[in-house]
């Protein structure tokens, strides 16, 4: 019988799934994953920088933030033809989604159009559509969604009670608002956080219940492993054990059983055989290319390799009758997909 989707999660109960001894985690996880997904499919999305640094917001995190001395470059937005040319390698390549991200508190109106060409032109190419632009107002949301964008990332990045101690320029409740916002325009979400902040078990319980309460589960939850950048006050935190990365990885999974869990910052620095113990705890999806933002990740040959060691392949994108799209969600009304990703 699949689990029930549950948006009632208690802290002790999240808190009970991390202290079970890892290999019991990781079966349970390992179940949870199977009732809605074949474990041998990966989601692979490629990120593009299209509006670098310079941002008024203080997260404590972030190398972007104009206030932090980071040496990242600040730079206007790009052309929307640029950037197609990098969603076509993104789509050379293999990736099957293609998620812009703009270092702003909020878009502009009058940046909106710009973005909506973009976004129109990378779904024109066959790919999935995703933005990460800061707070979205009601309105801004539809014109996102009028242009043919697929999803909106927007993380809640840590636990309530945590999140003044991270960022000071904005509040829990406008991450929430503009969350609202994307789900009422009916676009898909994509939200979840950063482990390794110096944040406590309990802290971290606290940011899984946060998403799983949610009045929909997010389609897709990137859990971050902070990427510590010289210049910004989390550099020198000290270092999360791996198995609590994991552990991380398996309660996400457990607690939203058709999410897709991305195993997203932090890859560079993870040997192979943690990413592997990561897969296993119900990790789906990645960020594939060299970039994320303004930090590395893994060079494609190495993922190319890592999945070819471990039996993954690219997760395809299935489309209803109706002609929507379902990345992973193993239904009997979705038709076969065409397979064919160089990862
Ligand atoms: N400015 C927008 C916002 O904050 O919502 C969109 C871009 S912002 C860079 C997107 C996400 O990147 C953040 O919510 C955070 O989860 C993640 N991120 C930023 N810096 C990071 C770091 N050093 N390590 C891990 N994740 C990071
Ligand atoms: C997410 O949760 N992680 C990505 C994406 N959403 C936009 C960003 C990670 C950024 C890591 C730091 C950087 O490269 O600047
Ligand atoms: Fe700005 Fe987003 Fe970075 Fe915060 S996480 S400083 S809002 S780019």
């Amino acid at each position: 019988m699949a689990s029930e989707i549950r948006h009632d999660w208690r802290r002790e109960e999240l808190l009970a799934l991390f202290g079970l001894p890892l290999p019991e985690l990781l079966f349970r996880a390992a179940t949870v994953h199977r009732e809605h997904f074949d474990p041998s499919e990966v989601q692979v999305s490629t990120l593009l920088s299209v509006k670098t640094g310079g941002c008024p917001e203080d997260c404590s995190y972030c190398p972007q933030a104009q206030r932090y001395h980071t040496g990242v470059d600040a730079t206007k937005l790009m052309e929307a033809d640029q950037v197609l040319e990098k969603a076509r390698q993104a789509k050379a390549a293999g990736a099957s989604r293609f998620c812009m991200g703009a270092a702003w508190r909020s878009p502009k109106d009058r940046d909106i159009p710009k973005v909506a060409q973009m976004i129109a032109g990378v779904k024109a190419l066959g790919l999935e559509t995703c933005a990460t632009l800061g707070m979205l107002s009601p309105g801004q949301a539809d014109a996102l969604r009028d242009a043919g964008l697929d999803y909106y990332n927007h993380n809640l990045d840590t636990a309530p009670e945590f999140y003044g101690d991270i960022v000071h320029t904005r509040q829990y409740q406008d991450r929430l608002d503009t969350l609202e916002h994307v789900r009422q325009a009916g676009l898909k979400t994509c939200c979840g956080g950063i482990v390794g902040m110096g944040e406590t078990r309990e802290q971290r319980a606290g940011l899984l219940q946060a998403l799983a309460n949610l009045p929909a589960h997010p389609d897709s939850v990137p859990i971050n492993r902070l990427v510590q950048v010289a210049g910004t006050p989390l550099a020198g935190t000290a270092e999360l054990d791996p198995f609590e990365f994991v552990r991380a990885i398996a309660v996400a999974r457990i607690a939203m059983p058709r999410s897709m869990v991305r195993l997203s910052a932090g890859r560079e620095a993870m040997s192979d055989e943690l990413q592997a113990l990561c897969f296993m705890a119900g990790a789906n999806s990645i960020f594939y290319g060299e970039k994320l933002l303004t930090t590395g990740n893994p060079d494609t040959g190495r993922d190319q390799a890592l999945f070819a060691r471990l039996g993954l392949v690219p997760m395809p994108v299935r489309v209803d009758a109706d002609g929507h799209d379902h990345p992973g969600t193993v239904h009997a009304d979705i038709t076969a997909p065409a397979r064919g990703c160089a990862a």
